[in-house]
């Protein structure tokens, strides 16, 4: 047994979040934590909002609300979604919390202390209009990077590059859209993250298992242009985490607060400890997770994320913990992923183009999301969200090879031996041929899921569930009970057996389908992974009761999927 360390980026509280984020981070971690617990891994999975920043002061203010009001209800619904998405979360915190605060301070008091802060005159944009600064996302311009026309002041969306607001080009305000802006000077501190290069540099060189997205993105921002640059983690905003060396003032820094990108990933270790407050534990139960003086040294880290945010991960967060001259761990594998558009363009929160994970939920179960999403998953290009692929998929897989082999096996199993399981008589060559198949199958499916090479996976999982119905194809019971009652008997128990072997096996996809599929023999089942595919089908005692299910899939008809897809156009 190992122990698995795994975080999701943290989404932005700044509203309810569509497909192609929920895909890119979260989705796919808990389908790894899932898995990983399945194996008998003690694994710890946290999330949490990304509360602060411009994202947040945004959102609340186009909301009417105050910032605190507008986090808190946008964190309750975030937290339901992600329970009704089944992400397993072992812990969703909220980067605002005490613990983040503290923690956050700490880590800058170290790294001040370690001289890897310094206090630099910077620029601002000022706005006349909105008589304050902007700092971040407050300003919008032209990339100077690649030409992209809503670039943000943070980061251009379009091609990753982190952005300063004086960098871009044609500068306005996203508050007011006004260009009535000048520049004035203003102290920030900084983080020197340009005397980490080598060390990063060798960090980054012995992970040679990292995807190449991932190593490539780290690769980029260390080298390109003028290289890696110090960057400025404090900001003139009224809402976030108080700028203070540890417990101490910070003179001069009194009207400021900690840059949003600076406290976020701190985050992933204080919702850690919001775990232990929530649960009764002690500072030693979370602190194992993370300090290499209390037990880190054995734990596995695994890191989730969009490819948007893969420089703050294999750098700036780096930084933060290896000038923090204190035994923190760093992360062992960073999986990133490419984006999902949406039926010929990108989603977009602000024209409500796209799926959002409230919309989805209104009109089809979990499953059908998840499962759909994690086959497709952006791992090594774009993907794009079509609604005839998506119910083509969803179709095919879900309601033609996993639904109809159970329901067939069920209702023929029901009418001919009762709604119990008929005995094995004893495995021909055709059992033992499709044993073997689904043996091999496996092996590649574990093997996949292993490297967390998701559509593969689910590939090889697809591949087993149309074993099943080759195999009732092939062995074709319908005639044979009839001359043969035995033999068909060894057909259908291990048919249903096989179902059993389905419903454990496909529990990280598919989680509710799963526990459908175990409750047809009995409710209280939980998933676990067969060790032995062999003794698997043959794990259900002869005469054991079980159900005929309602229908688990239903099929996606021609009419709904139009009416969607005008539904989710989009405002133009
Ligand atoms: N909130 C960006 C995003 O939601 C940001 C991630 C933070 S991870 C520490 O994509
Ligand atoms: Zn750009």
């Amino acid at each position: 047994m190992n122990r698995i360390l795994i975080t999701s980026a943290i989404p932005y509280i700044n509203g309810i979040k569509h497909l192609g984020n929920l895909v890119g981070s979260q989705l796919p971690s808990d389908l790894y934590a899932r898995y990983m617990r399945l194996r008998g891994h003690e694994v710890m999975f946290i999330c949490a909002t990304d509360e602060h920043g411009t994202p947040a002061e945004l959102a609340a203010s186009k909301a009417n609300k105050p910032v605190e009001e507008y986090c808190q209800e946008m964190y309750e619904i975030q937290k339901n979604l992600a329970k009704e998405f089944r992400l397993s979360f072992d812990y969703f915190g909220r980067s605002s919390s005490k613990r983040n605060h503290v923690l956050t301070q700490h880590f800058a008091g170290q790294l001040d202390k370690n001289g890897f802060i310094s206090e630099v005159d910077e620029e601002q944009i000022y706005s006349f209009t909105d008589k304050r600064f902007l700092p971040d996302r407050y300003v919008q311009g032209i990339c100077p990077n690649c030409g992209y026309e809503n670039a943000r002041g943070d980061q251009c969306e379009n091609c990753t590059k982190q952005l300063d607001p004086t960098d871009l080009l044609e500068p306005r305000s996203a508050i007011s859209g006004s260009t009535d802006l000048e520049v004035r000077k203003t102290k920030h501190l900084y983080l020197r993250q340009s005397l980490f290069r080598k060390q990063l540099e060798q960090w980054i060189d012995s992970k040679k298992d990292w995807p190449i997205l991932t190593t490539s993105i780290a690769k980029k921002w260390l080298f390109d242009d003028e290289g890696l640059q110090d960057r400025g983690i404090t900001r003139d905003l009224d809402w976030g985490i108080p700028v203070r060396k540890g417990a101490e003032p910070w003179p001069g820094m009194e009207e400021k607060v900690f840059y949003v990108w600076f406290d976020a990933p701190i985050e992933y270790i204080a919702a850690t400890a919001e775990w232990a407050d929530a649960n009764g534990k002690s500072d030693t139960d979370w602190e194992r997770w993370w300090r290499l003086d209390k037990g880190a040294t054995d734990v596995r880290y695994i890191q989730f994320m969009g490819k948007d945010n893969v420089p703050f991960h294999t750098l700036s967060f780096p930084v933060t913990i290896m000038g923090s001259g204190e035994p923190w761990k760093l992360v062992d594998n960073i999986k990133s992923f490419n984006y999902l558009n949406y039926d010929g363009g990108q989603f977009s929160t602000s024209l409500g183009r796209g799926i959002f994970m409230d919309q989805a939920l209104e009109i089809l179960p979990s499953d059908y999301w998840r499962w759909w999403l994690l086959s497709h998953v952006p791992e090594y290009s774009d993907s794009e969200f079509t609604w005839d692929n998506f119910c083509e998929g969803v179709n095919t897989d879900l309601a033609n090879v996993l639904g109809n082999f159970v329901s067939r096996v069920t209702k023929f199993c029901s009418s001919h031996f009762g709604n119990k399981v008929p005995e094995n008589h004893g495995w021909t060559d055709l059992e033992r041929k499709y044993t073997s198949l689904i043996e091999q199958n496996l092996v590649s499916y574990q093997e996949f899921m292993d490297d967390i090479e998701i559509r593969k996976a689910s590939q090889s999982l697809r591949k087993i569930w149309t074993l099943g119905n080759e195999y009732i194809q092939e062995a074709a019971p319908w005639g044979i009970v009839k001359t043969d009652k035995s033999r068909a008997a060894t057909i259908l128990n291990y048919s249903l057996n096989l179902i059993r072997l389905f419903g454990n096996i496909s529990s990280p996809f598919i989680p509710d389908a799963s526990v459908s599929l175990l409750g047809i023999f009995n409710s209280e089942d939980r998933p676990v992974w067969p060790d032995n595919v062999n003794s698997a089908l043959n794990s259900l005692h002869v005469n054991q009761e079980f159900q005929v299910p309602e229908i688990i899939f239903k099929k996606i008809s021609k009419e709904d999927s139009e009416r969607w897809k005008l539904k989710f156009a989009g405002k133009d």
